[in-house]
C-alpha cells in the first residue's frame, strides 16, 4: 500500500474533504456517483484505503476486492438495475484509460450497454 493521502482525489473523497454524492458505504468501501456519468447509473466503488489500481488492491487486500463487488451489487439493487443487468469495470493503467490512480470499480447500467467494452 502507498499512502497517497492529500495528493489523491479519491482519498480526499473517502475522508469527506471533497464532497461526493455517496450512495453506499461500509467499513472498508465507499460508493459515490461519477462526476461525468457514462450511463444513467454510473457509480464508483472504492476501497477507503489507498491502492493505485485494482491489481495492487487484489495483491494487498484480496478480500476488499470481493467487498467492492458485493457493494456494487447492493448499489445495483438500490438503483433498480440488478435484474436488467449492469457492467463492472476496473480501468487498470494509463493505456486502459485510468485517470484517477486510486483503485475504483465502475458500476454502469440503466440502459443497453452493448457488447464488450463500450
Ligand atoms: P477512470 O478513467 O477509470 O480512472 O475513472 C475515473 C472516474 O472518476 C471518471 O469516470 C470521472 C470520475 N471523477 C473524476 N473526478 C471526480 C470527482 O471529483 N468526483 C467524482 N464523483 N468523480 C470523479
Amino acid at each position: 500500500m502507498s499512502a497517497a493521502g492529500s495528493d489523491c482525489l479519491f482519498c480526499r473523497i473517502a475522508v469527506g474533504e471533497i464532497p461526493a454524492k455517496i450512495v453506499h458505504e461500509s467499513e472498508n468501501v465507499l460508493a459515490f456517483r461519477d462526476i461525468n456519468p457514462q450511463a444513467p447509473t454510473h457509480v464508483l466503488v472504492i476501497p477507503r484505503e489507498h491502492y493505485p489500481h485494482a491489481a495492487a488492491l487484489a495483491a494487498g487486500r484480496p478480500e476488499v476486492v470481493a467487498e467492492l463487488v458485493v457493494a456494487a451489487g447492493v448499489v445495483a439493487e438500490q438503483e433498480g438495475i440488478a435484474e436488467s443487468g449492469y457492467r463492472l469495470l476496473f480501468n487498470t493503467g494509463e493505456q486502459a484509460g485510468q485517470t484517477v490512480f486510486h483503485a475504483h470499480l465502475h458500476v454502469l447500467g440503466g440502459e443497453w450497454l452493448g457488447g464488450l467494452v463500450g
